[in-house]
């Protein structure tokens, strides 16, 4: 009974304080501008993509990029997105010349950061346009 209690209590302790960070988010998203190149790739056109919102696309760019069905990406399925470095770059994982779904995804993950010098949880306009950025931008395009 004490501890089923304590259990419900943590539930709505959690709870609370996911809808708070929720609530801030909404707020500090609400601060951006709409940008035409990052509204393409960034699913709720709020003019700031999170890294959620980036693997979302990715996965959604490997789909469309993978005409073969297979499991990987090989280099001529990445051109134009991937360099020949940033390709062997994101052969992590398995060095098999290929890159698996999971390589794809850690690749934006580190696209994503190296992108997002102010550290914030968004990736945002003129971010998107500049070092990083635009790597990330031919990945997710
Ligand atoms: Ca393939
Ligand atoms: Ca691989
Ligand atoms: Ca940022």
């Amino acid at each position: 009974m004490k501890n089923s209690t304590f259990a419900i209590a943590v539930a709505a302790l959690a709870s609370l304080s996911l809808s708070a960070v929720a609530e801030a988010g909404a707020h500090k998203k609400a601060a951006h501008k709409s940008c035409p190149a990052l509204n393409h790739i960034d699913p709720d056109n709020d003019g700031a993509m999170t890294l959620g919102e980036a693997k979302k696309r990715a996965l959604v760019v490997f789909a469309k990029i993978n005409p073969d069905g297979d499991r990987t990406l090989e280099p001529g399925e990445v051109k134009g997105r991937l360099s020949k470095a940033q390709f062997i770059a994101a052969d992590s994982l398995i060095k098999d010349g290929k890159i698996g779904r999971l390589e794809w995804l850690i690749a934006v993950k580190h696209t994503f950061r190296a992108a997002n010098p102010d550290g914030d949880r968004t990736i945002e306009c003129d971010e998107l346009h500049k070092g990083a950025g635009k790597s990330l931008f031919r990945m997710l395009k």
